[in-house]
């Protein structure tokens, strides 16, 4: 991990390395607001308050953090079906957000789009979606406009390793490739698509080698070290911005719950499986490495954890206090009838 060159309020941390308390405590409040944003989402399934489903994020927020850390406000994300942890990495607003998973008309999409397809243009996300690979050309094709106009943004394209078995992975990887897009492709390997396990279905274990297929640099990384996850796509992005073309990082991690927040995943991994993996939660590793090797007092991240608690208690109130939408709106933003 390279040094960093910040100007203020630097933070020695016993590993060498050199950050701006603010920014690390600002990775570590986004870990955390994701945390409380799925736990209530959780809860407010099982009140039955929710319609349709939701694919928790809790264990994979050190992904979507570090790899929104590293890009500019005017880059592009596209997100998946587990959407909610990369939309608040991007800092999209958790009462619009949750308006928007709760149906209601305060919603970011007017309550139509629920928990998987949530759109923020305002912030560049340019779209969570429910089919698996789905995202993979639209991030293609963003890269490809700012390729095009010259506009020097960088798109992170988000997917899981399932959705490396698509052939959207493989047409847009070719393309990106042939082109030198600007695009960061951050696959999030959590092991299992649905209930099915990863070597059931792909004889390579590691998904980064499938870059090389297409002369792409491929590299796989802890994804439950936030630093690791921010300072590999740093570097990935300033490539792709240079006009060096695309990259693709995978970021090998675990989902804690089930598929959806209707899986109990009592069927197909073992509890020492989860065990092991939750001895290596992304937030309590990164809150102990704050306290122990980054000198941050822990009062201070106590009442940073209450702010966020708050935060989110208010978000639940903004979505239950919000209307759903009136039935006839349903024909209404179907088409895009501008220019
Ligand atoms: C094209 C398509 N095929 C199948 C599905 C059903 N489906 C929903 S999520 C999922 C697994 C996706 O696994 P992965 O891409 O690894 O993401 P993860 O859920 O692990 O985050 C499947 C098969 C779908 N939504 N779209």
């Amino acid at each position: 991990m390279s040094a960093q060159k910040r100007s203020s309020k630097k933070k020695g941390t016993s590993d060498g390395n050199r950050y701006e308390e603010d920014f690390l405590k600002n990775l570590y409040a986004t870990m955390y607001r994701i945390r409380q944003f799925e736990e209530q989402v959780f809860e407010l399934y099982k009140l039955g308050l929710m319609p349709g489903l939701a694919h928790s994020y809790i264990g994979e927020e050190a992904v979507a953090t570090g790899a929104c850390a590293a890009l500019q406000d005017r880059d592009y994300i596209v997100s998946t079906h587990r959407g909610h942890g990369h939309l608040i990495a991007r800092g999209a607003d958790t009462k619009k957000m949750m308006a928007e998973v709760l149906g209601k008309k305060d919603g970011y999409c007017k309550g139509k789009a629920g928990s998987m397809h949530i759109v923020a243009l305002d912030k560049g996300i340019l779209g969570a979606n429910g089919i698996v690979g789905g995202g993979i050309p639209i991030a293609t094709g963003a890269a490809y406009m700012a390729k095009y106009k010259d506009t020097k943004q960088v798109t992170v394209s988000f997917l899981g390793e399932s959705a490396t078995n698509e052939g959207t992975f493989h047409e847009s990887l070719n393309m990106a490739s042939a082109w030198d897009l600007p695009v960061v492709y951050v696959v999030e390997n959590n092991r299992y698509g649905i209930s099915v396990a990863l070597d059931r279905v792909t004889k390579m274990q590691d998904i980064a080698v499938r870059a090389q297929a297409y002369g792409i640099g491929g590299v796989t990384i802890d994804g439950n070290d936030v630093l690791k996850v921010y300072e590999t796509v740093k570097e990935a992005v300033a490539s792709a911005r240079e006009g060096q073309g695309p990259a693709l990082i995978e970021c090998k991690t675990y989902r804690f719950k089930g598929h959806h927040v209707g899986d109990p995943a009592t069927q197909y991994r073992t509890r020492e499986e989860e065990a092991f993996w939750k001895e290596r939660c992304p937030l309590v590793c990164f809150r102990d490495y704050l306290i122990e090797k980054a000198g941050s007092d822990e009062k201070g991240i106590v009442a940073l954890e209450n702010a966020i608690n708050d935060e989110i208690q208010e978000a639940i109130v903004f979505a239950k206090n919000s209307p759903y939408p009136d039935a006839v709106e349903a024909f209404e933003d179907i088409y895009f009838e501008g220019r």
